[in-house]
C-alpha cells in the first residue's frame, strides 16, 4: 500500500503533495514501481496535527480518489469521517483506513451502506494531539488485540462481514519506542483473530529513534521493518517507498514460496 498525502502539514512529505498535478504524478510513479494500492489522506493524523474540516477534506481527497481509480488500481481513503466514507466510495475507492476504526458519528453505517467496500480497523490509544503525551498500558498487545476484536463484533452486529475487514495494531498511535517493538516483535500473535493484518511503520519516529535518522533518512530502515512483519504474518505493508518495499515483498514471496 503506498501512502499519498496531500495535507500540506504531514511531517515526513513536507507538504509537496499539495498541489494536484505533483500529486497526480506521484500517483503515476508508485504504478510504475509496482504499488498494489493506493492510501489517499487529506487529514494528518501526525501528533500534534490540527484537525482538518469535512469540505478541506472532501477537496483535497475526491479528485485524487477518482484519478488512482482512472488509473485503474485499488484505492484506500485514509479517514475517519462518514461524508469522506460516502464520497470516496461513490468515486470508487476499495477500502476505508480508518485509524479510529469506525468509532465516529455515522462511519459505521457508512462502511455497512456498501456491501463492498473493505475496512481497515486501526488501534489508536488516545488522539492524534495527545496520543503521545504518556501513553500507558499493562500489557500493550492484549489490550491492542482486546480493541480490535471488539471493533470486529461491532461491525459484524452492522452487517459488516468479517471478509471484508483487516486489522491494524496502529504502529506509534499512542505508544511508546517500547510499546511498538513490543507489538512488532508479538504481531504473530495476531493471528488468533483470523483476519489480515496491515502494518505501517515507514519513515515513523520509532524507526528514526533505533536508528537516530531523521525522517529523509528511514527508508532503509523502513524497508527491514516491513520485511520483518512480513515474516510475522503481516499482508499488508502502508509505505512511502515504494519500488525498495517491492523488492522486499518480491523476495519475501519468493522464499515463502519455495516447497
Ligand atoms: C497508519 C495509518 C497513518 C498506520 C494505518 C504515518 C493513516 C501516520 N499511519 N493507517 N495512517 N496504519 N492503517 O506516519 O500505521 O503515516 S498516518
Amino acid at each position: 500500500m503506498g501512502i499519498l498525502n496531500t495535507t500540506p502539514d504531514s511531517f515526513s512529505d513536507g507538504g509537496s503533495y499539495v498541489r494536484k498535478d505533483i500529486a497526480l504524478r506521484r500517483i503515476e510513479t508508485m504504478i510504475e514501481e509496482g504499488v498494489d494500492i493506493i492510501d489517499v489522506g487529506g487529514e494528518s493524523t501526525r501528533p500534534g496535527a490540527q484537525a482538518v474540516s469535512e469540505s478541506e477534506e472532501l477537496v483535497r481527497v475526491i479528485p485524487m480518489v477518482e484519478a488512482v481509480v482512472a488509473a485503474g488500481k485499488p484505492v484506500s481513503i485514509d479517514t475517519s469521517k462518514a461524508l469522506v466514507m460516502q464520497e470516496a466510495i461513490r468515486a470508487g475507492a476499495s477500502m476505508i483506513n480508518d485509524v479510529r476504526a469506525l468509532q465516529e458519528e455515522g462511519a459505521l453505517d457508512a462502511v455497512a451502506a456498501s456491501d463492498e467496500v473493505l475496512i481497515c480497523l486501526m488501534h489508536m490509544q488516545g488522539q492524534p494531539r495527545s496520543m503521545q503525551h504518556n501513553p500507558h498500558y499493562d500489557d500493550v498487545v492484549t489490550e491492542v488485540k482486546s480493541f480490535l476484536q471488539q471493533r470486529v463484533e461491532v461491525c459484524q452486529k452492522v452487517g459488516i462481514n468479517s471478509d471484508r475487514i483487516c486489522l491494524d495494531p496502529g504502529f506509534g498511535f499512542g505508544k511508546t519506542l517500547q510499546h511498538n517493538c513490543e507489538l512488532m516483535k508479538h504481531l504473530d500473535s495476531f493471528k488468533e483473530l483470523n483476519l489480515p493484518l496491515l502494518v505501517g511503520v515507514s519513515r515513523k519516529t520509532m524507526i528514526g529513534n533505533i536508528l537516530d535518522a531523521d525522517v529523509n533518512n528511514r527508508t532503509n530502515g523502513s524497508v527491514v521493518a516491513a520485511m520483518y512483519a512480513l515474516t510475522k504474518g503481516a499482508k499488508i505493508v502502508r509505505v512511502h517507498d515504494i519500488k525498495p518495499t517491492v523488492e522486499a515483498v518480491k523476495l519475501f514471496c519468493a522464499f515463502e514460496q519455495a516447497k
